[in-house]
């Protein structure tokens, strides 16, 4: 026990509130700011624990997305920048709930089930968003470390994808970039203007671009990279964090959810923007048309964008290898028959959480995954990357010009999760060089009108789902009411789940009009609440 002395005495200053029970959920921890400074201690004793299991570096990252300000959230990083693995997930939450004087039970538990050698080293690299708790709340995760004699780095204010970067280049030796945030914009920077530089005539008209930062972390960092982009991308920062709330009327969340422009930025009809999320691992582009309509292009239409580019690319380059898009159940149905049968692309469907997404990408030699709400990336074999390192020294000619246009692509991606601006550099690039407008991007295929609404009732875990959550087999008869419902409307799709991160049942409708689609997904939310135990008032039409 003298090896814990450190621990106990710490954790006496984060003490857990008797009998309160948190998840490690969709994407960690997440819940009010009040409630987690013992969780983020304990964090950072499991972070600890996980880099000397892995012999490597890990990240925690102190931020709740697109949430309300008031709330947080942590969420590990695995060492090649990837989201925690599910065994540690189950850990996470037991030492976040052990009480005061359980907690060294768990922890030797955990040491004894992983044969952890506590004279390891460990190392934690930590960073944080722009929160007014996640100061404290980070500060709690490194007094966690130290108590385990962990050696930490404190990145300070970064978004997600950028701790990501950090952990999977320290523990690449370097080889994926350099693990700070100069070494960040210098690839990505370099990547962009490669691109870029086969489109040298574009028009100031082409290279504007409207950001919504979400008063976040993005917004902070795309501030210090726009001056170095050297003119090709023209950017006007809005909801830069300068006097809005963060993602208060604004970031990619509220536009996807609310299907409209966020507050306070000053669009003209035709203008090309975008919208980030609170920790800048999410992105949307949207516009509005001569008649005022507004126009959201979505995770499914940047996955669309992105895997019609680069499937050109292989084709050009002559490489024959698979290629896939992953998408969950919430992948507009236009999406999914466009890249399945006009584009003749393998499409897999996969549970919530980007996790789930990566995991399935992984397969293929190209696995571009996005979810409809703006998160996702696209993932490359070592085996097409070593081609593509190859075709790029053998070849000339137009085939060398296509390996390199690839070769740069893939530098311009942050393989390791979602990231926004990452994402955002690329769809720029992709536009530029097939001259195309944000309307034309549009016009690859048509959105079916669709809707998202919640639904509380008194405990979510009673609906539980099947095929990729596209079925419930919980309570009993309610996907026999969601298929007799469905059938009453042309197109009609529609499916429940518990969301991961909010303490309520997520209802999804598309159909052929908007109409159909509200009153498909108000009828599917009546029979969640009569059937899952709904609370408060039923659910009013739209
Ligand atoms: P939940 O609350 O489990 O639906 C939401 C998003 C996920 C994912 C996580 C993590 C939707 C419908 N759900 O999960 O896609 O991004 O948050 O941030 O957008
Ligand atoms: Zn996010």
């Amino acid at each position: 026990m003298a090896q814990f002395e450190e621990v106990s005495k710490k954790s006496e200053l984060h003490p857990k509130p008797v009998g309160m029970v948190q998840q490690y959920g969709t994407a960690g921890f997440r819940t009010h700011a009040d409630h987690l400074d013992h969780v983020m201690f304990r964090m950072g004793l499991l972070a600890a624990l996980r880099s000397r299991n892995t012999k490597a570096t890990i990240g925690v990252m102190v931020t709740a997305s697109h949430n309300p300000e008031e709330d947080n959230g942590v969420k590990l990083i695995d060492p090649m920048g990837e989201m925690l693995t599910p065994v540690w997930e189950v850990y996470a939450t037991r030492l976040a709930n052990a009480e005061q004087d359980h907690l060294l039970t768990v922890l030797e538990d955990i040491i004894e089930k992983e044969s952890i050698d506590l004279t390891q080293e460990a190392h934690v690299f930590v960073g944080k968003d722009t929160r007014s708790s996640s100061a404290r709340l980070s500060e709690a995760v490194l007094d966690g470390v130290t108590a385990l004699r962990g050696h930490s780095k404190d990145y300070g204010l970064v978004t997600t994808p950028q701790l990501h970067y950090m952990v999977c280049c320290c523990n690449t030796q370097g080889e994926y970039g350099q693990a700070s945030v100069e070494g960040y914009y210098h690839k990505l920077l370099q990547a962009f203007a490669e691109l870029t530089k086969y489109v040298p005539n574009r028009t100031d008209d082409q290279k504007c671009l409207l950001v919504d930062g979400a008063n976040g972390i993005g917004a902070l960092k795309l501030r210090e990279l726009v001056p170095r982009l050297q003119g090709e991308l023209l950017v006007s920062l809005f909801c830069d964090s300068t006097s809005g709330k963060l993602n208060h009327q604004c970031g990619a969340d509220f536009v996807k959810v609310q299907q409209k422009s966020p507050k306070g930025i000053d669009m003209k009809a035709g203008d090309r923007c975008c919208s980030f999320d609170g920790d800048g691992d999410r992105i949307v582009y949207y516009y509005s048309d001569a008649e005022g309509h507004f126009h959201l292009l979505d995770g499914d239409k940047i996955a669309t964008l992105i895997s019609t580019f680069l499937k050109e690319l292989l084709t050009q380059a002559g490489l024959d290898l698979n290629m896939a898009v992953v998408q969950t159940a919430y992948a507009n149905g236009s999406s999914t028959r466009y890249l399945q049968d006009t584009m003749k692309l393998i499409v897999k469907c996969t549970k919530t959480g980007v996790k789930h997404l990566h995991h399935v990408a992984q397969e293929f030699d190209i696995g571009v995954y996005f979810e409809a709400n703006g998160h996702g990336t696209v993932l490359f074999s070592k085996v097409l990357e070593e081609k593509i390192r190859q075709l790029c020294k053998d070849s000339d000619g137009e085939r060398r010009r296509v390996a390199t246009l690839l070769k740069n692509s893939v530098d311009l991606i942050n393989q390791t999760v979602g990231d926004a601006i990452s994402d955002m550099l690329l769809i720029e690039a992709i536009l530029a060089i097939r001259g195309m407008t944000v309307q034309q991007w549009d016009a690859i295929y048509t959105d079916l009108p669709n809707r998202q609404l919640k639904v509380k009732v008194s405990d979510r875990r009673v609906i539980e789902t099947t095929d990729a959550e596209r079925k419930t087999v919980s309570p009993a008869g309610l996907q026999e009411a969601i298929d007799g419902l469905v059938e009453k409307h042309r197109q009609g799709r529609s499916f429940v789940r518990p969301s991961g991160t909010e303490d309520v049942v997520r209802v999804y409708a598309e159909a052929e009009t908007q109409e159909s689609a509200d009153a498909l997904a108000h009828e599917v939310s009546l029979a969640v609440y009569r059937l899952a135990g709904g609370v408060g008032g039923e659910p009013k039409p739209l």
